[in-house]
């Protein structure tokens, strides 16, 4: 195999996908050395296969908002690989989501997933519906519209869909109501990050920040640190985001911002309780303004419009919303000011150029399919009690949620360190998640 070859012959195919073009490039560079000492794989053209989802869904979704206007958006689902289980992965309703940016979550997704050690393929799906700004009802209109559609495709053996940007505990609700009520199927599994008294998992909604943390606190100790007092900067205020700041303040770190799209929030002595508490509130209002926080804490939260939270000093850098959120020139910045180690918890938050910003001046990174995989690893354990039709304590989910996370790091460990002893998390997790599936595929013939 030939990366240039493979990303030349993929440009050709589908021109201007380039969130698309970009995770399949990271992933091939670094398994290109290990792939091609497997001609088995050459021989079965694993990678030329491995890059195309099995197939990919989109549709009109037509729906009447609060002003009695007819709206049209485009719904999609990508079920991208399903040799290792069938197709998992959220929905994502975003403004800027095209084919391109859920082909690459549905990428990223499958060889996350391989990691998490439990038995999920890959997918990924989501409109490009703006919830900044709609009403309950809207957003209920809406999510049935795409569910009028998605119903057929998905189910609890072939795609199991979950939440992601712009879906929340709020949406799946609506989906999860209307998927029943068309497909007259009852079984709580058919969807992840659902409510409590309807087959939710205790720990869902932290899973991802929760378990971003674990991974972190593994990172920081195999190199000999820890979080304690430590100075850090999360970007977003979502779920994700929430989760992260609860379980890094908890571990005895301090987190200093907070951002969204109107600016960073910068709380010089360390987020509070009431702060978290105050995420969802934010979230949930569909204003889409970080500004809130600084509103309704004036004496402790200083508002800065139009800047990232990469321009607060801190130790750590936790990127916790958006792909690309982070760029060559904010990891200057952050290396400027004295960060020291960056784990992306958003899928592909960091550009390549911040990646390589963050290796070659030694800052310890993780990329987001090791980092945030303990979101839909917490996913397959509500499947596994939906299935066993029981509910474990949150102890229990927690326990587990450990023991994953530790597992992905020492996958990381063994796939990627490298000859002079330093471990790059990059190529571990790409390596690890890639063998994974490609010796599934390769054992169930070609198809
Ligand atoms: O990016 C992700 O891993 C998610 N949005 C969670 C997927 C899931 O199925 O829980």
């Amino acid at each position: 195999m030939e990366v240039k070859k493979i990303m030349a012959d993929l440009e050709r195919k589908h021109p201007g996908e380039s969130e698309f073009l970009q995770a399949v490039q990271e992933v091939l560079e670094s398994i290109e050395p290990i792939y091609n000492q497997h001609p088995e794989f050459e021989a079965a053209k694993i990678v030329e296969r491995i890059v195309e989802p099995d197939r990919v869904f989109t549709f009109r979704v037509t729906w009447v908002d609060d002003k009695g206007e007819v709206q049209t958006n485009i719904g999609y689902r990508v079920q991208f690989n399903s040799a290792i289980g069938p197709y998992k992965g959220g929905i994502r309703f975003h403004k800027a989501v095209n084919l391109s940016m859920l082909k690459f979550l549905g990428f990223e997704q499958t060889f996350k997933n391989a990691l998490t050690t439990l038995p999920m393929g890959g997918g990924k799906g989501g409109s490009d519906f703006d919830p900044v700004g709609k009403s309950n009802g809207e957003i209920m209109r809406f999510c049935q519209a795409f569910m009028t559609e998605l119903w057929n495709n998905i189910g609890v053996d072939t795609d199991i869909p979950a939440g992601d940007v712009g879906c929340g505990g709020r949406e799946i609700g609506f989906l999860n109501g209307m998927y029943q009520k068309l497909a007259r199927k009852y079984h709580t599994g058919v969807m992840t990050g659902k409510g409590m008294t309807w087959g939710g998992s205790i720990l869902r909604p932290e899973a991802t920040g929760f378990g971003a943390l674990y991974f972190t606190n593994l990172v920081l100790k195999t190199a000999g640190k820890d979080i304690k007092d430590k100075t850090v900067a999360i970007s977003g205020f979502g779920n994700v985001a929430w989760g992260a700041a609860m379980k890094a303040t908890e571990l005895g770190g301090k987190v200093v911002a907070i951002s969204g799209p109107d600016g960073v929030c910068h709380i010089p002595a360390g987020i509070t309780a009431e702060m978290i508490d105050y995420m969802p509130v934010m979230r949930s209002s569909n204003r889409n303004k970080v500004q809130d926080l600084a509103d309704k804490f004036p004496s402790l939260v200083t508002f800065v419009p139009g800047k990232k939270a990469w321009s607060v000093k801190c130790d750590i850098a936790l990127p916790c919303a958006f792909q690309n959120e982070l760029n060559g020139d904010d990891a200057k910045e952050l290396i400027a000011n004295g960060t020291w180690c960056c784990c992306e918890v958003s899928n592909m938050g960091c550009t390549p150029e911040a990646i390589h910003e963050f290796q070659s001046n030694g800052i310890l990174f993780a990329p987001g399919k090791a980092v945030n995989a303990g979101g839909v690893a917490t996913s397959g354990l509500e499947m596994t009690q939906n299935c066993m039709h029981i509910s474990w304590t949150g102890k229990e989910v927690d326990e587990r949620l450990h023991h994953i996370m530790e597992s992905i790091h020492e996958a990381c460990v063994t796939f990627g360190t490298q000859p002079d002893g330093h471990i790059d998390y990059v190529k571990g997790a790409n390596i690890a998640g890639f063998m994974k599936v490609a010796q599934a595929m390769l054992e169930q013939g070609i198809i």
